[in-house]
């Protein structure tokens, strides 16, 4: 649960979609707090398949692993405070883990936020088809309902695995956990976290990634840190994305810096358009500097 914009995230399960293969893994949290809609023994849940190739289908369900002794908490006088340090707390426990296992394998995991359509699987795709002959990258994809941005990234043919959150507004830090089983990211490689699309929620949870990125696009307004100064202040990167159409906008870049560097003044920017290529060449720099070669 989310309790900051009332949102529920963790009762209604979550499925992951490993691209390339006909098999998905849904995964429901236990210790669930709210009464929930699961179709328990009639499977009448509504899947995405998406198989291609037409391989044998071998689903691989997983889907009734529930604990029924679920705490009711919301019968009772709950304080919505404690509940949410409670929910933060085991999310950090396990961003600690996630963090742990990317040092041990030394991958780079970064965590990519920003308002729907800024720009994150664009980026994505332009970095990763640039990149490719010389980065190895895996790709985690968040999105509440499609496998669209996965299948964009699938075709540039890196791993990826879509989690889809259902109600869920945020990645958490459990999700990745599970999907890094899944996913194996290779040693010496980036990991690439496309988070839900929302500048709100994805601020409070940690994924154990080592550094936040945040994109903005030119066609946002300049005032955006100031109004979601969470998200501006726990990321490490800035990208102003879109900067093609700065021509056609009145958007002014230096104010955009001025008010980002009011929240976070260690932040760092880079500018560029993903899809004319501009300004990607200092990204692509940054991005060759975070693996070392060995
Ligand atoms: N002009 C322009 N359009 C872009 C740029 N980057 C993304 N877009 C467009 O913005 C829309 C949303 O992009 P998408 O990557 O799906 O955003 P996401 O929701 O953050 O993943 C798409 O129509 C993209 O083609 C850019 O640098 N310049
Ligand atoms: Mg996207």
């Amino acid at each position: 649960m989310c309790s900051t914009c009332g949102c529920s995230s963790n009762e209604n399960g979550i499925t992951l979609t490993k691209m390339g293969e006909n098999r998905h893994t849904h995964h429901h949290h236990n210790g669930h707090t709210h009464s929930h809609e699961h179709h328990h023994g009639d499977h009448s849940h509504s899947h995405e398949h998406h198989h291609e190739h037409g391989h044998e289908h071998n689903h691989d369900h997983e889907h009734h692993h529930h604990d029924h002794n679920h705490d009711h908490h919301h019968h009772h006088d709950v304080n919505i405070v404690e509940l949410e340090k409670d929910i933060l707390h085991q999310n950090q426990l396990v961003a600690e883990r996630n963090r742990g296992f990317f040092e041990a394998l030394n991958i780079f995991a970064m965590n990519l936020v920003s308002s729907p359509g800024s720009g994150k699987t664009s980026l994505l795709e332009k970095t990763i088809a640039d990149l490719k002959g010389e980065i190895e990258f895996s790709v985690i994809e968040g999105d509440q309902q499609t496998t669209n941005d996965a299948a964009r990234i699938h075709a540039l043919n890196v791993p990826v695995l879509q989690i889809n959150t259902g109600k869920g507004c945020h990645l958490d830090s459990e999700m990745i956990a599970k999907s890094l089983k899944e996913l194996k990211p290779k040693q010496n490689s980036i990991l690439m976290i496309e988070n839900v699309g929302n500048l709100v929620c994805p601020a409070m949870f940690d994924l154990g990634e080592n550094q936040r990125v945040v994109i903005i696009s030119t066609t946002e307004g300049e005032d955006k840190p100031l109004k979601y100064p969470d998200m501006f202040y726990s990321s490490n990167i800035c990208i102003i994305n879109k900067i093609d159409l700065l021509p056609y906008l009145k958007f002014d870049v230096e104010k955009l810096k001025e008010n980002t560097k009011k929240v976070n003044p260690n932040i760092q920017f880079f500018e560029v358009s993903a899809t004319s290529g501009e300004g990607m060449e200092a990204w692509y720099e940054f991005l060759r500097s975070k693996i070392v070669k060995s």
